[in-house]
């Protein structure tokens, strides 16, 4: 089996192009491939679709492009394609482009004018189909609006293809489709794949890519020239064109043909590798900073400067630039069902191993890293105001009352105020007191849970102020909430959440920081944690590197009826959340258990028999840990332990154990929660349960 490169999952949004190259198809023939390119990437989750397409044989061979955008699913957009009216769906194209897109809000409610493609203007000159997040569009925009561009939607996106326009507009027409795109890209910051389209271009397509993963497929009657295509650099630095630099024309020129001139040949552009199998399967992964263009049949790779960190991509490039290389034309051999869970076999596991790519995307333009500050747009003009509430309440059900849990302690120390945590059942059940003063947050990965809207609903009668903390940008919680935080992890397919928890758990503590950027006092302990979460991601793929030794775990406790998951303090949620973990997936008894309460009860359980998992981590509850440890082995328990790596005397003390790095103290839960996750997930595969499913469950609760 082929190897796939690390970022071959990615975690939102879906794009699917089509170009055509004197292999004559019907409007409906290439509508059809379109919108089939994008069922084949529905299983990630979207919430409006669209797309754009070349209709100059209606228009009187005028260049032209038609838009068509729908809120909701894919089939509601092929319904809509059906009912244009003055489209022929028996034009044939010999030459054609269409590009089309799944999107999952980030920026702005899903709504067809948040969807894309996104334009430059009405008549569609540029037109843009866009994964991934530009932090620095508000810049962009602003530099736009002064030339006189007028926005529409709410995105991010839609800079691009403005953009686009405007480097075409005011170079007189000059610069060739790939030139204007090279120039636009130079200037955007973020993570993105993309694909575009002009009506001063048709027939052409250029694509590009930085952190966000984009496939080529070629398929052509005549041999391809070669299985390697190799990569030309542009010597055009024009990162100063928004500060007012002239366009540098220096690009490179390429006459390469993958088939020869004038030869037959069709192109698959997709962010995923299961839209494109049913087509061919030779394909090109483009690196980052990668820009490919299709003109008169030919695809040509190019490579740009960065926008900010220097020359050549973040991936293989400290070579000197100008060195052309080559990018390899593979064959993917891999069923379908294989392509769209990745290297994995079930999207709770896609999920679990996409957590290093979700948590930077939850503090993505958020965490200045550099001057240790955190910024949460959703929340900075609330601040103040929350900063002189009576007590803060966290109300939520399962997972998400659990990064509530987690993150109590270290919100209590930052922000000196009383914190609630409650079940939302639990809490409307005992019709809680709620007065004007109070903050209640409201966590949620859909944003749609029943029990957390009453519970909100109920507090906003009250006249609280109502935050919502939820991953789903349009959702009932967000919409009726009067700030919040979106957690930016991806949607989530897996019923039993993972990334979002981790993600969830890292907006709280980012809440935590920004409550306490004024106190001198705390600086010192902010900026540790600060660091901590910058170092996240390594060490979250760290513990992602235990995955065999974890698995060997399961191995020796699948067969058993009951697992007892034993901590304190920070780790107290991690008990809680991997016994949950267990008991959903595996439908084995389990209990997270809190380690200071064991004598008081849960002890009398404990015997040879009784599996036993304790977590312990370097923490200021360690030593009181290890206490509980030795009451544990005393009754002849035998715990398998999770542990720091540096931890020997602990591990001393077990006969099985897995290790994670050393974090800050209140980051520590993110790491040790990894395990738990990856040990429910391989008992339940190995008791053969239904892992993105399990019985009786739903993903998301929509009744009470
Ligand atoms: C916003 C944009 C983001 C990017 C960024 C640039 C959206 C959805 N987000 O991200 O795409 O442009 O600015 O600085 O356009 N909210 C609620 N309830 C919730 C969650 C959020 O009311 O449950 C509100 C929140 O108060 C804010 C808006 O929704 O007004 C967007 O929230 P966010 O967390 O996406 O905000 P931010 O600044 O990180
Ligand atoms: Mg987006």
């Amino acid at each position: 089996m082929k190897e796939f490169p690390l970022d071959f999952c990615p975690n939102t949004e879906g794009i699917f192009a089509y170009l055509n190259y004197l292999v004559p198809a019907t409007r409906k023939q290439i509508l059809d491939i379109l919108i089939e390119g994008l069922k084949r990437m529905e299983y990630r989750g979207y919430d409006s679709a669209g797309v754009a397409f070349d209709i100059s044989e209606e228009t009187n061979n005028k260049s032209a492009i038609k838009l068509v955008k729908k809120r909701g699913k894919v089939k509601e957009l092929e319904a809509a394609l059906e009912n244009q009216n003055g489209l022929s769906y028996t034009k044939e194209y010999d030459i054609h482009c269409g590009i089309a897109h799944t999107r999952w809000a980030t920026h702005g409610e899903p709504n067809e004018v948040n969807s894309h493609p996104q334009r430059s203007d009405e008549n569609n000159e540029f037109v843009v189909v866009h994964n991934g997040i530009i932090t620095n569009y508000k810049d962009i925009k602003a530099f736009l609006e002064k030339k006189g561009f007028v926005f529409e939607s709410e995105t991010d996106t839609e800079v691009i293809a403005k953009l686009a326009k405007h480097v075409f507009d005011s170079d007189n027409h000059e610069g060739s489709f790939r030139e204007i795109i090279e120039i636009v890209v130079q200037q955007l910051e973020g993570a993105f794949a993309l694909v575009i389209m002009s009506t001063h271009f048709p027939g052409e397509c250029v694509a590009t890519r930085r952190g966000s993963p984009l496939v080529i497929g070629m398929k052509s009657k005549a041999k391809l020239c070669t299985d390697h295509i190799p990569v030309f650099y542009s010597k055009a630095d024009n990162r100063g064109y928004m500060a007012g630099l002239a366009p540098n024309r220096m690009f490179s020129e390429s006459e390469y043909h993958t088939v020869g001139p004038e030869k037959e040949v069709e192109y698959f552009f997709a962010s995923d590798a299961s839209a494109i199998i049913g087509h061919t399967n030779q394909v090109i992964y483009l690196e980052d900073d990668d820009v490919a263009a299709v003109t008169k049949g030919c695809l040509t790779l190019h490579r740009i400067k960065r926008a900010t960190l220097g020359e050549g991509g973040l991936n293989n490039d400290r070579k000197p630039n100008l060195q052309p290389s080559i990018r390899k034309v593979q064959t993917i051999q891999l069923e379908l069902q294989q392509i769209m869970k990745g290297n994995y076999s079930t999207f709770m596991q896609k999920e679990i191993f996409e957590q290093p790519e979700s948590v930077v995307n939850t503090m993505r333009g958020r965490v200045n890293f550099q001057e240790n500050k955190v910024t949460l747009g959703g929340l900075k003009d609330y601040i103040a105001e929350i900063k002189r509430c009576r007590r803060l309440l966290f109300i939520a059900c399962g997972t998400s009352f659990h990064s509530a849990v987690a993150t109590r302690q270290l919100l209590e120390e930052l922000t000196e105020l009383p914190v609630m945590v409650e079940l939302a059942s639990d809490f409307l059940d005992r019709n809680t007191p709620v007065f004007r003063d109070d903050v209640c947050f409201f966590i949620s990965q859909s944003g749609e849970t029943a029990d957390t809207l009453m519970a909100l609903n109920y507090c906003k009668k009250r006249g609280a102020l109502i935050v919502g903390i939820t991953n789903t940008v349009g959702s009932t919680i967000c919409r009726e909430s009067h700030c919040g935080v979106h957690i930016n992890a991806g949607p989530e397919i897996g019923v039993a959440s993972t990334k979002a928890y981790t993600s969830q758990f890292i907006s709280l503590v980012m809440f935590g920081l920004m409550m306490c950027d004024d106190r001198i006092s705390m600086q010192e302990r902010r900026k540790e944690i600060i660091q901590g979460l910058k170092k996240l991601p390594e060490q979250i793929k760290e513990v992602l590197a235990i995955d065999d030794e974890v698995k060997k775990l399961a191995e020796e406790m699948y067969k058993e009826k009951s697992l007892l998951v034993m901590g304190r303090g920070y780790n107290y949620a991690t008990c809680l959340e991997g016994a949950l973990k267990i008991k959903e997936l595996t439908y084995m008894h389990s209990e997270g258990i809190l380690a200071g309460e064991l004598k008081h009860g849960p002890l009398a359980l404990v015997d040879k028999a009784m599996p036993v998992l304790f977590i312990v981590t370097r923490d200021g509850v360690y030593s009181k840990c290890m206490n509980a440890l030795q009451q544990v082995k005393a009754r002849h328990g035998e715990p398998v332990i999770i542990c720091n790596v540096d931890d020997t005397d602990t591990i001393a003390h077990a006969n099985r154990h897995v290790t994670v790095p050393h974090t800050i103290d209140c980051l520590q839960g993110i790491l040790t929660v990894i395990p738990m996750q990856l040990l429910s997930l391989h008992i339940a595969t190995l008791k053969k349960c239904d892992v993105d499913c399990p019985r009786n469950l739903a993903k998301s609760v929509t009744v009470a």
